[in-house]
């Protein structure tokens, strides 16, 4: 298993990023196994609406295809989102990213924009990054070029109508419920077509795909071949959680995922360290510490030299030693 983000060391080998995107790339901690421990994320709940019914997803939880299941994500305004960035980064300036990931699809929510509107007027520096089932990833391509994403998840399950079929329940349409192989159709034609559009425009794509036995396990290797084809930067192939109409699925173990991921690995780079987060973490992949104590977060020290000089006048306003 390849211990190092390959693609940043071979940078000449790499589709056409610019130093500002692969310095990007370098502190997502998704993106680049080696700045996972270094650099973390804040997520921001701010997209409770989804407009497709997965059958592995319980609709009062976080949106299964990019976090963790049977959480529920407190959903905050815009306005909150803001104040929430505010105070973690300001305790935290190792934060180099700010996610919307759910708890729906952030496509799905006119406030995922709004959000990184006024994230990105305040935070120019931080990297925005968004999950998506992507069905509205063409049409919402200008909102999210316009509003500075520039590292984009799409979960995409299956390529194949007829196993696509199977994952999702239903999904809704320009204001239409369409079923079966016919939303499978729209969904994976869209995805695929937005996919492309955004490698063109320059966002670094990620693509999550939810390992699930016995109905796309012996395809997710024609989905790499795929991704490879559109240019995708990385692949997550994640475990299933057994939940909703897929309770009775038993979900893939440590060594079936791993044989997948190898499969996968010659035409998309894999990504092996993913936590599947709730979408309102933040902090290190490995310490959310939205679920930490807040005796426990003053605990986690700063990463970097540069970070330490930032946070100097706070820690010193707090009358902290970092040490
Ligand atoms: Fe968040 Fe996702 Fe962006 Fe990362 S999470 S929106 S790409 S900033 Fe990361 Fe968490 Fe895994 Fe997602 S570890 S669930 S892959
Ligand atoms: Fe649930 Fe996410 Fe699927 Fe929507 S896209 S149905 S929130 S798992």
């Amino acid at each position: 298993m390849p211990e190092e983000n390959e693609c940043l060391d071979k940078k000449d080998s790499c589709p056409a990023f610019s130093d500002e995107l692969l310095r990007k790339i370098a502190e997502h901690p998704c993106y680049e196994q080696k700045a996972q421990h270094r650099y973390g994320r804040i997520h921001l709940a701010v997209a409770p609406k989804c407009n497709i019914q997965c059958n592995f997803c319980v609709r009062e939880f976080d949106c299964v295809n990019e976090s963790r299941p049977g959480v529920t994500s407190k959903v905050l305004t815009p306005e909150e989102a803001l104040e929430k960035t505010r105070e973690v980064l300001a305790e935290y300036p190792f934060i180099k990213v700010v996610g919307i990931a759910g708890p729906g699809d952030p496509l799905a929510n006119d406030a995922t924009f709004e959000t990184f509107e006024l994230i990105k007027k305040e935070f120019p520096q931080l990297t925005l990054c968004m999950s998506t089932n992507g069905l509205m990833l063409p049409e919402k391509l200008q909102d999210i070029l316009r509003v500075g994403v520039s590292t984009l998840t799409v979960t995409v399950n299956a390529i194949d109508p007829e196993i696509q079929a199977k994952i999702v329940n239903h999904i809704v349409y320009h204001g239409k419920v369409y079923r079966g192989v016919e939303a499978a159709e729209i969904q994976i034609k869209n995805q695929l077509a937005g996919i492309k559009a955004a490698v063109d425009a320059g966002i670094v794509v990620k693509v999550n795909t939810v390992l699930v036995p016995g109905i796309n396990d012996k395809h997710v290797v024609e989905i790499a071949r795929k991704m490879n084809e559109l240019g995708v930067y990385i692949m997550n192939v994640m475990p299933l959680i057994n939940q909703g109409a897929f309770a009775d699925i038993e979900p893939p173990t440590a060594e079936e995922r791993k044989a997948v991921q190898e499969a996968c690995e010659p035409y998309v780079l894999q990504m092996r360290h993913c936590r599947q987060c709730r979408a309102d973490a933040y902090g290190l992949l490995s310490q959310d510490m939205s679920q930490m104590s807040e005796e426990r977060r003053k605990l986690i020290k700063i990463r970097t030299k540069e970070d330490m000089e930032k946070a100097k006048p706070i820690l010193e306003k707090n009358g902290k030693d970092h040490a």
